[in-house]
């Protein structure tokens, strides 16, 4: 197949391009590498230390004899470019990785919220209005979040997109119907992917357009197969305050000897998948265009459940690293409970990834093989929007 990827410079999109090249399809990434921007923006670095795209495609050359296509261009904002790649290369599927994805970055200030809703919105309107301008059959795969769904403290058993409700019509008799799961975002970032959701339904139900939508849960490990086969394509590793997400950001604590940061009570329950998991899970949506109907095709992307501080003490208990609760700078549910279907992958083939001490281990120690690149100033999580400011620490801002 044609695959343009959007985002294939990022976290998620590098080894997602390297395993869909991998596996024999004709892929092109378009970034316009404002991911590495936002590290000069916030004053760090990848733990890894990952090598400009140029040298990243060249390596994969070398190394596979397989060629990965690359533009440099702003999804959001330049439209006419987006078309003209479209209609030049004439994608089977386009993947689209290419959104401001931080919760804590959005709501850092008025600027990024705003930025981060005209990013994502304009980046996912403009992919799917250039496919219908263009009269494409093109295969729209996207990476959503497990956050739309939102966190109740009540359990649910979270169902894959829709949902059936029923309700009494004006002479008493119920009515049945399917509806996308009402959302419940809770951050700027994931009221962005709330708000794709309505522009796929859209675009599916007037014209037509085959759309998977991935609800993903919070990615953790740095390495696969492919990006382990060269230095210069390594993975990289975000582990600061804003982009660092909770497991990997233990794993890093725990290698340089800091205390793992518990945010409140830890009673948080959040979905999880491995990154080598998540590049399987974008071929295998790819691969089963087949199974997409008249409406979108949401799948949860997701291995299993944790409670934060259920993570915290694994780390804990391998690596002798402190425990430590902290304010939580975020507005949300102290404890929830979480449990979601993602049947459609099990029904794929996938056979998911558990959290595993080996794994963790392999994490940490490559987390510990560039401990000395780590700026601990950079570890702590300095964007607040929680409205509980008599508990705030001094420097809330
Ligand atoms: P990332 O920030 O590492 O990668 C996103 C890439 O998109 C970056 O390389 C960035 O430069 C590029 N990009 C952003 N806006 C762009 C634009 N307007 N034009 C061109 N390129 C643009 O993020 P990631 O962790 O790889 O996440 C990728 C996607 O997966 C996101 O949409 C995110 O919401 C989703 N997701 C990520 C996680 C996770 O834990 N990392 C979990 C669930 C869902
Ligand atoms: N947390 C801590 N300590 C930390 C960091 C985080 O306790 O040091 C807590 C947070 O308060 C939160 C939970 O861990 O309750 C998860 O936070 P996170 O930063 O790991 O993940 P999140 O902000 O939810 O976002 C990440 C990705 C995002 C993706 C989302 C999937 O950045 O792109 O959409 O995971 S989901 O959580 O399913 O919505």
């Amino acid at each position: 197949m044609r695959i343009i990827v959007l985002g294939g410079d990022g976290f998620c999109g590098w080894p997602s391009s390297l395993h869909l090249s991998d596996a024999g399809h004709d892929v092109t990434i378009v970034d316009n590498l404002v991911r590495r921007d936002m590290d000069v923006e916030l004053g760090v670095q990848s733990l890894t230390p990952i090598s400009d795209i140029e040298t990243r495609l060249a390596a994969w050359k070398e190394v596979t004899g397989r060629t990965i296509g690359f533009a440099n261009f702003d999804v959001a904002a330049d439209y006419d470019a987006l078309a003209r790649l479209l209609d030049e290369v004439r994608p089977d599927a386009v993947v689209h990785f290419a959104e401001q994805r931080c919760a804590p970055y959005s709501m850092k200030s008025a600027w990024h919220k705003r930025y981060t809703v005209n990013n994502n919105v304009n980046a996912t309107h403009n992919l799917l209005t250039a496919i219908t301008d263009l009269g494409l059959e093109t295969h729209v795969v996207h990476l959503g979040t497990m956050g739309v769904y939102g966190y109740e403290t009540v359990p649910v058993d979270l169902p894959e997109g829709y949902l059936t409700v029923s309700y009494p019509d004006r002479h008493g008799d119920m009515r049945t119907r399917e509806i996308l799961y009402p959302t419940k975002p809770g951050s700027v970032y994931h009221l962005t992917k709330s708000l794709d959701q309505l522009l796929f339904q859209y675009y599916a139900g007037n014209d037509r357009l085959k759309i998977t939508d991935l609800h993903q849960g919070i990615v953790w490990g740095t390495q696969t197969e492919e990006t382990s086969r060269d230095p210069r394509l390594i993975n990289r590793y975000d582990y600061d305050g804003d982009f660092g997400t909770v497991l990997n950001r233990f794993a890093v604590q725990a290698a340089v000897g800091l205390p793992l940061t518990v945010h409140g009570t830890g009673g948080q329950t959040r979905a999880f998948i491995n990154i080598n998991d998540t590049v399987r899970c974008i071929q295998l949506a790819v691969d089963s265009v087949d199974q997409v109907g008249d409406r979108v095709r949401v799948m949860n992307q997701i291995a299993e459940s944790h409670r934060v501080s259920d993570l915290a003490k694994i780390v804990s208990e391998l690596t002798g690293a402190e425990v430590r609760q902290v304010w939580n700078p975020r507005n949300e549910a102290e404890a929830n409970e979480l449990q979601a279907r993602n049947d459609h992958f099990l029904a794929l083939g996938l056979d998911p990834i558990r959290l595993r001490s080996e794994l963790l281990e392999d994490e940490i120690e490559l987390a510990r093989r560039y401990a000395d690149r780590l700026d601990p100033e950079r570890v702590p999580a300095k964007s607040y929007w929680n409205r509980d400011r008599a508990a705030a620490p001094a420097d809330a801002a």
